[in-house]
């Protein structure tokens, strides 16, 4: 008989990375709901304290940390830091992440290395940080945040496709070196989501029509919508309960159907 207690987090110490707003925000409240302490950073201190308020309004009192997720010393010693303070972190979620829209021949070396360094160097950096906690506690779950750019590519997101993708291939890396620990790595594969991160691609036009992105999007996506962040904390809730304990190395899709789907044709 499956016993729904799989699907609760009681207890467990969940830190999820940029998470003052956006995707990362609504994953730790979903997780919060589900029992979670709760545990994040961001890049500054007025981040932290933005995100500390967001969380008390949503009444889950948080942990906030002041890290970059591309420094190691740093993120060494806020996890040192979280393991004295709060716990050993049971389920990290890399969540931090930007995106800059270039043409690839007018991108400079340094703003691709930037991306690759927060969206897949930072992840390294947070897993290696959390798994020797994971591994003497005999259990760990990691959810990595990758994207449709980890299947797909387009235009002007040369560094963030490459990002994701590598962040799909350390996902089954982290699953196929550390599984016998009973520690899962998956990804969660956002489609088209309403955060500030996808804002420009929203904008009303002069005009007051809708921006060719939104409307190009709206005709990719078999569910006609953009998605809200709310889509995806049921999915994070899975990856990160018990209910997942034989999932590993997945990427689960939580695009509306955007990767099924050749899109709508023209009327
Ligand atoms: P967002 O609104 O831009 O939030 C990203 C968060 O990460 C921000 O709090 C940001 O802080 C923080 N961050 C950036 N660099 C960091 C660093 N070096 N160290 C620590 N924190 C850092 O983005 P989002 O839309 O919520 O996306 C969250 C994740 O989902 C990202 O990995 C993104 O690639 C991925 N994703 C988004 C979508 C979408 O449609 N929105 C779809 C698929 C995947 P600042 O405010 O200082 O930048
Ligand atoms: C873009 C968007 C996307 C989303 C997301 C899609 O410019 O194409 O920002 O990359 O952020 O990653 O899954």
């Amino acid at each position: 008989m499956f016993d729904m207690n799989n699907f609760q987090l009681n207890g467990k110490v969940a830190f999820v990375t940029g998470a003052s707003y956006g995707i990362g925000f609504a994953i730790a409240s979903a997780f919060a709901s589900a029992g979670a302490k709760i545990v994040f950073n961001d890049i500054n201190q007025d981040l932290v304290n933005r995100g500390l308020e967001a969380y008390k309004e949503a009444g889950i009192e948080a942990h906030g940390y002041v890290c970059d997720v591309t420094d190691e010393d740093a993120v060494q010693a806020t996890v040192k830091k979280i393991e004295e303070e709060v716990g050993t972190v049971d389920i990290l979620v890399n969540n931090a992440g930007i995106i800059k829209r270039i043409p690839m021949l007018e991108m400079s070396a340094k703003d691709f290395r930037q991306v690759i360094d927060i969206d897949l160097n930072g992840p390294f950096i947070v897993s290696k940080a959390v798994i020797p906690g994971m591994i003497k506690k005999g259990h760990g779950k990691i959810i990595n945040i990758c994207s449709m750019m980890s299947e797909l590519g387009r235009e002007t997101v040369s560094a963030y496709a490459a990002a994701k993708g590598g962040l799909k291939m350390l996902t089954k890396n982290i699953a196929s070196e550390y599984g016998e620990y009973n520690i899962q790595c998956n990804g969660i594969g956002p489609g088209y989501i309403a955060t500030p991160q996808t804002a420009p691609l929203r904008e009303r036009q002069a005009d007051g029509s809708r921006h060719p992105f939104d409307q190009f999007i709206i005709a990719k996506t078999p569910a006609a919508r953009w998605g809200e962040a709310a889509d995806l904390m049921g999915p994070a809730v899975f990856l990160a309960s018990d209910a997942s304990n034989f999932v590993n190395g997945h990427v689960l899709y939580v695009d509306g159907g955007i990767l099924a789907y050749i899109g709508k044709q023209p009327q």
